[in-house]
C-alpha cells in the first residue's frame, strides 16, 4: 500500500496533530472541496450525517484523489460497516458508543484480519485507491496502518477505559463530548465544553496516553480544539460541511444586508 492509507496512523503516532473536516453531506465533491481546502484528512458521518455505503465508497475515493486519507464514522453497532469501510479504502473508522471491553472486543474483530480479528478479506478497492495491487503487502501491513477508534461517550465506556484500551486491535479513542455531557448530567445538560465533561475529556487524555494510544476528539468550536489540544488530544474533528455552508451563507448574507 502507498503512504496514503498508512500516513495517518503514522502521522498520529509521531504525535502530530491531524484536524479532519467533518461531512454529514452524502456528496463526494464536498467532502473532496474540504480536503483541498486544507483539512489533513475528512471524516465521512454515517452515524447521524447522511451518508450512506454509496456516499462513503465514492467519497473515499474523492477525498484520496485531492491525497487525504478519509475516515468513516459508523452507525452504533454497525460493526460489519467497519469492514466495508476499510474494503473501500477508509485509513481510519470511528464506532459510536463502545461502552465495554465486548464492544470494543467486537469492533476489532471486524477491523483488523488474522491473528488479531476475523476481518474477512476483499480490499480490492482499497489497494486500486491506494495505487498498489499488493494482495501480500496489504495483508502485511493493514491491520497497523488502518486504525480502529472507539468512541467513549458514555459513563460505562469512561469506566471501562483501560478494559478498551487493552483490547489487542483497539488503536485509539475518540471522545464524543455531547454524548458525554448528557451521560454526565444524567440528562440534565447538553454542554460538550462544561466544567464536567472537559475534566472527563482530561482524565480521558491522561489515561490514553499513558496506553500508548492515539487520542482524538470531535470538537465544537476552535477554543475547544485549541483546549483539546492542549490536553494531549491528536485527532481533532473540527467544523461540519452543513455547519460551515451555513455560516458561510449567512456571513455572507449579512455583508449585503439580509
Ligand atoms: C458527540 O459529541 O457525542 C459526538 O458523537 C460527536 O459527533
Ligand atoms: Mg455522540
Amino acid at each position: 500500500m502507498t503512504d496514503i492509507i498508512s500516513s495517518l496512523g503514522e502521522t498520529l503516532r509521531a504525535g502530530e496533530t491531524v484536524i479532519t473536516g467533518w461531512s454529514s453531506l452524502p456528496e463526494p465533491l464536498v467532502a473532496e472541496t474540504m480536503a483541498r481546502a486544507g483539512y489533513d484528512a475528512v471524516t465521512l458521518d454515517m452515524q447521524h450525517g447522511f451518508h450512506t455505503m454509496e456516499s462513503v465508497h465514492r467519497g473515499i475515493a474523492a477525498i484520496r484523489l485531492a491525497g487525504k486519507p478519509a475516515i468513516v464514522r459508523v452507525p452504533v453497532g454497525d460493526f460489519a460497516a467497519t469492514s466495508r469501510a476499510l474494503d473501500f479504502g477508509a485509513a481510519a473508522v470511528i464506532a459510536p458508543m463502545i461502552n465495554s471491553y465486548e464492544d470494543a472486543r467486537k469492533f476489532a474483530d471486524f477491523m483488523k484480519l488474522a491473528p488479531v480479528g476475523s476481518r474477512s478479506w476483499g480490499p480490492h478497492r482499497a489497494m486500486a485507491i491506494a495505487g498498489g495491487s499488493d494482495p501480500d503487502a496489504y495483508l502485511a501491513t493493514a491491520n497497523r496502518q488502518t486504525l480502529a477508534l472507539a468512541m467513549i461517550e458514555s459513563r460505562e465506556g469512561v469506566a471501562e477505559l483501560e478494559a478498551i484500551l487493552g483490547v489487542a486491535g483497539i488503536d485509539g479513542v475518540f471522545v464524543g463530548p455531547s454524548d458525554l455531557s448528557i451521560a454526565l448530567s444524567d440528562g440534565a445538560a447538553l454542554d460538550p465544553t462544561g466544567e464536567r465533561v472537559m475534566m472527563v475529556t482530561g482524565e480521558i487524555a491522561e489515561r490514553v496516553r499513558d496506553s500508548g494510544k492515539i487520542a482524538g476528539i470531535f470538537c465544537s468550536n476552535v477554543g475547544h480544539a485549541g483546549t483539546a489540544m492542549d490536553l494531549g488530544y491528536r485527532l481533532i474533528a473540527l467544523g461540519s460541511d452543513a455547519s460551515i455552508l451555513r455560516a458561510g451563507s449567512e456571513a455572507l448574507l449579512e455583508k449585503i444586508g439580509r
